[in-house]
């Protein structure tokens, strides 16, 4: 039994504590923090882990065989680094950290250590339809890809969302996905402004990002954070020879009152669920089995990062902006990083 350590237990923190307590099998979360403590002892009560004060103590736990960090992206470098310094493995929610000099300090501790403990929460990898779009694309069956069109479309976003998070915060899944996608690195980005939705109020919003892959494959990005009628994400192959795009947003069609409707999943716990169970389950198959975690790496935390950067540098310049990556560290390149 893999016994976890959640730092951090708002929105995705509990999320991730009701899958490891009622739906995956060989974990149990036996400590949690929260700097809102009132919320860390609600949550930690309730399933009768451990409720420290600090995330550092959830660490150090010798009850804590491995750590997820869920708390707010600025915080996640220092619960990292500390769990890398304990040599335990830790699950990071995305981003890896909010600065690609933050993420480069965790890549070289986890070098320094000298195996992989780092796994990143980008769990579009594990979801069934991405999964079925790449190996369709491997296949062959549409040809040698050309673009991809993608939407990223959030019902709304908090108050305190600014116009850089639909780059930091929300493409950046966009971001990782296209990397794992078309199994290349980004080569440069752009943003086009288009006019303002009024359901945004003074948030620029949407945007649009394109993302130039090294070989020449263009994808766009429409980023929509107030559409209001729900959480949908959409991508789109264009091949050669053919076209591929992800399904169905529901399982489910209702017939009535001469309509077909299909229910639009309201936010990303609904659309990604089963994503983040088999996300999860594989991290803490690949602990068991071979003390490893096997899922986006923190180099892959590195390169998003690098990225968002750049994205953020084109929406405020209007420029193409280049992407440029440090040499990538040997242990990032073996064959083991499956997903
Ligand atoms: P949230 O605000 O609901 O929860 C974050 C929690 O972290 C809060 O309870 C806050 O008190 C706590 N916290 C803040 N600083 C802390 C610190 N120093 N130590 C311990 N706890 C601290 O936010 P959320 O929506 O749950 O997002 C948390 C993280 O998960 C973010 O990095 C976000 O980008 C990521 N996220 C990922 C996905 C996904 O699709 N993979 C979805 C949502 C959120
Ligand atoms: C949030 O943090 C997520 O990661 C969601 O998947 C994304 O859709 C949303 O825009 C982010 O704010």
């Amino acid at each position: 039994m893999l016994k976890v350590g959640v730092i951090g237990t708002g929105m995705i923190g509990q999320d991730h504590i009701r899958r490891m307590t009622t739906v995956l099998s060989g974990v149990a979360v036996t400590a949690v923090s929260d700097v809102d403590s009132a919320v860390a002892a609600d949550v930690g009560g309730r399933i009768g882990a451990t409720v420290h004060a600090t995330g550092e103590d959830v660490v150090a736990d010798p009850q804590v065989d491995a750590v997820l960090v869920c708390s707010w992206g600025p915080t996640h470098e220092q619960y990292v680094l500390a769990a890398i310094a304990a040599g335990k493995p830790v699950f990071c929610e995305k981003p890896l950290a909010t600065t690609q000099e933050a993420c480069l300090r965790i890549v070289e501790a986890e070098v320094a250590y000298g195996s992989r403990l780092v796994q990143v929460g980008y769990m579009r990898r594990f979801d069934f339809a991405y999964r079925q779009l790449k190996l369709t694309l491997e296949s062959g069956e549409i040809g040698s890809p050309l673009m991809m069109h993608c939407a990223h479309r959030n019902a709304s976003v908090p108050s305190f969302y600014q116009k850089e998070m639909a780059i930091t915060d929300t493409a950046v899944h966009e971001i990782d996905m296209a990397r794992w996608m078309f199994g290349e690195e980004i080569a440069a980005a752009r943003v086009l402004v288009p006019r303002r939705s009024r359901n945004g109020g003074e948030l620029q919003d949407p945007l649009l990002l394109i993302l130039e892959m090294a070989s020449g494959v263009i994808v766009d990005v429409e980023l929509s954070v107030n559409i209001r009628y729900g959480y949908d994400i959409r991508g789109e192959i264009v091949g050669e020879d053919g076209t591929a795009a992800l399904g169905s947003l529901s399982p489910l069609e209702i017939r009535t009152a001469k309509q077909v409707i299909t229910p639009v999943p309201a936010d990303w716990r609904e659309r990604f669920l089963q994503a983040y169970d088999v996300e999860l389950q594989e991290w803490v198959h690949a602990l068991a089995l071979g003390g490893r975690p096997l899922g986006p790496t923190a180099w892959d935390g590195y390169a998003a990062a690098v990225v968002s950067d750049a994205g953020v540098a084109a929406l405020r310049t209007g420029e193409r902006v280049e992407v440029t990556l440090v040499e990538q560290p040997k242990l990032y390149s073996s064959a083991e990083v499956v997903a």
